[in-house]
């Protein structure tokens, strides 16, 4: 008997760098699961690869676990699910963006890692790829609860990788800068015009880049672990450092 397809599980699929990281991933020879709330978007790019739909609502732990029932075997977990809302100081900041990003960010993250662990360690060669950012390695004013977030799963991506020390897990954080998608569209509750403001005159990251990025640390031998990626546009050297042509 062959060794079996490796299955890998990606929250947060029905756009940006979680749809594109599925897409890579199964161009890379592994099934895909894709998880999300918007079940129609979550279709469409399941359709487009070949891969699983299912519905997965991060915040709540029974929407998690029939999801995490539902898969059968899992080789690689794509913790992507994530983003921000408002973009305030915290003298300003209100108390639901602030438990909107803790949830989704990091108990999302913890919520679905828990779950799917002992499918990872079955598998014999299990990977946990948690998508971070440039604000979980900087913070920046206004970004309170988001950098806070976002600094709690660099935390918690290290607190696995020690307790996973010595069993068959890898474990690596990728933190993107500025790329461009609908992260800034749910920052900025829908306006549009200020969502592209972020991206005009510079030159971001795809979520095709970050996509690749995934692809290649999921492809690494059993033996290699990538434990951190820092991605950056060239047009970005840090958070809030971005060259815009005028
Ligand atoms: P998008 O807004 O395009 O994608 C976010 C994804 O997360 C969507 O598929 C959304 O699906 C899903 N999601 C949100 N809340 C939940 C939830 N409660 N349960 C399940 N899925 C959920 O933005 P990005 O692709 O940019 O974001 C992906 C990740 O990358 C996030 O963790 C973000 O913080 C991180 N990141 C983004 C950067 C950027 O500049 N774009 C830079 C650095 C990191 P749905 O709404 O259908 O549930
Ligand atoms: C998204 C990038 O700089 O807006 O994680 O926080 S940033």
């Amino acid at each position: 008997m062959g060794k079996p397809t490796p299955v890998a599980v990606v929250t947060g699929a029905s756009s940006g760098i979680g749809a594109a990281s599925a897409k890579a991933l199964a161009e890379a020879g592994f099934d895909v699961v894709l998880g999300a709330r918007r079940l129609d978007r979550l279709q469409e790019v399941a359709d487009s690869v070949g891969g699983l739909a299912l519905e997965l609502d991060v915040t709540d732990q029974s929407s998690v676990d029939a999801f995490t029932d539902a898969v059968e075997r899992c080789d690689l977990l794509v913790n992507n699910a994530g983003g921000a809302v408002g973009s305030e100081a915290i003298l300003e900041a209100k108390d639901e963006d602030w438990q909107w990003m803790y949830e989704t960010n990091v108990m999302g993250t913890l919520r679905v890692t828990r779950a799917l662990l002992p499918k990872l360690l079955e598998s014999g060669d299990g990977q946990v790829i948690n998508i971070g950012s440039v604000a979980g390695r900087e913070p920046y004013a206004t970004g309170g609860g988001y950098n806070a977030a976002k600094h709690a799963v660099a935390a918690l991506t290290r607190v696995l990788r020690l307790e996973m020390f010595g069993q068959p897990i890898r474990v690596c954080e990728i933190d993107p800068g500025l790329v461009q998608t609908e992260f800034s569209l749910v920052r900025f509750r829908g306006d549009q015009e200020k969502a592209d403001a972020v991206y005009q005159g510079t030159n971001p990251l795809t979520p095709e880049d970050v996509a690749e990025t995934v692809s290649w640390v999921a492809t690494r031998p059993p033996h290699v672990n990538v434990d951190q990626i820092l991605l950056l546009a060239r047009d970005q050297t840090s958070a809030r450092v971005i060259h815009r042509s005028e």
